[in-house]
């Protein structure tokens, strides 16, 4: 088990902020080498304190990702795969236009699961103005409060029509002006891979396709990717995944590239809520165990989240890599955690 995630495992223990945050300035002490600790130690009076304003900044950051697609896509699958959300719904809003979309409020993370059309004229009517005035909402710092919009397409389904819509007609305009910002806030995910071909041809021992699954997986992304680029010009790269198929009164079956969902994810969102999301990740591993394997997602999220962000903060690879391993994700908890780890560092540094 990777240092982090070792750390994640341990840290996640402790409930009570009070004393968790000397339980970790003494965890990290343990874990970091004397060799790390003298990087970071000798690092300049500006980088220090850098770190120090991008842990702050992580700590109160809350995320906010909006889920939407059409009815029985698997949006509620998804969410609950990725963040094990299963009893953190909330309620929905009470104006016409947001009051089919659903909140789930994990405190650093707040997720919104919003239908998409091809319901009825009317209800398609309501669900766009909604999925637009979320998109169009601004935070407290007047930033857009939507950091990414998840767009889920059934993957058993041939005739993705209404989904082209709600992503070309619907989405793309309200996505801000930013042209960069614009791809980053865009995701597609292409849920029910193991329905891609009715069923046939995928691996249920693996809980992966097989190849001919595979081939046609890759064709579908390719032809998403390119009817979207030619209905809006953007450019996109939608990720197929099974978030799992759910039986009443069972046990959700084992999740897809589940982890690359999440990677991607993280990987679109501003750095300083990265924590906020990954802290939130299901605890549960048959979510995050089985994926194209392409890379280590689950490693390279520790990256982005961590181990990247404080190499570019502070200049260097080796500092990302001694401060990054020591940078827990621990749920609700985090801001205890965090507040761990400044103190730990403060204590290092000064
Ligand atoms: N085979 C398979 N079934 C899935 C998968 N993901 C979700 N499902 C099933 O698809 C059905 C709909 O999933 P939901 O998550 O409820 O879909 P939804 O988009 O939230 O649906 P609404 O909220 O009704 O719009 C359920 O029976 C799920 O168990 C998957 O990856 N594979
Ligand atoms: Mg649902």
């Amino acid at each position: 088990m990777s240092l982090p995630y070792r750390a994640f495992r341990i840290v996640k223990q402790f409930n009570h902020s009070k004393f968790m945050v000397a339980n970790i300035v003494e965890l990290l002490n343990k874990a970091l080498s004397d060799n790390d600790k003298a990087l970071l130690k000798g690092l300049s009076e500006p980088q220090k304190q850098k770190i120090l304003q991008w842990l702050e900044d992580s700590k109160n950051a809350k995320a906010n990702i909006l889920v939407t697609g059409a009815t029985g896509c698997g949006k509620s699958s998804t969410i609950n795969a990725l963040f094990g959300t299963e009893e953190a719904k909330v309620g929905t809003g009470t104006d016409p236009e947001t009051m089919d979309i659903q909140k789930y409020d994990l405190g650093n993370l707040i997720l919104w699961d919003s239908p998409g059309l091809g319901d009825s004229p009317d209800a398609d009517k309501r669900h766009a103005d909604g999925i637009i005035k979320k998109l169009e909402e601004r935070d407290s710092n007047n930033e857009l409060l939507i950091d990414v919009v998840l767009v889920i397409l059934d993957g058993s389904v041939r005739d993705m029509g209404t989904s082209y819509d709600l992503i070309t007609q619907v989405i793309a305009p309200h996505l801000g002006e930013n042209p960069e910002q614009r791809e980053k806030r865009l995701l597609i995910g292409i849920n029910q891979a193991d329905m891609a071909m009715k069923g046939r041809n995928w691996d249920s021992e693996n809980h992966k396709p097989n190849a001919e699954l595979g081939l046609f997986l890759a064709e579908k992304e390719r032809s998403v990717r390119q009817r979207i680029k030619d209905g809006c010009g953007l450019s996109v790269e939608p990720i197929s995944y099974a978030a799992g198929f759910k039986e009443e009164g069972k046990p959700q079956e084992p999740s897809y590239n589940i982890s690359k969902l999440l990677y991607y994810i993280v990987e679109s969102i501003p750095s300083k809520k990265r924590l906020a999301v990954v802290s939130n990740r299901n605890t549960d591993e048959q979510r995050y165990k089985y994926d194209d394997g392409e890379k280590d997602y689950n490693d390279e999220v520790t990256k982005k989240t961590a181990t990247d962000v404080v190499g570019d903060i502070a200049g260097g690879a080796a500092i990302g890599a001694a401060l990054g391993s020591v940078i827990p994700g621990v749920g609700t908890v985090i801001g205890g955690a965090i507040g761990g780890v400044c103190g730990f560092l403060k204590s290092l540094f000064w």
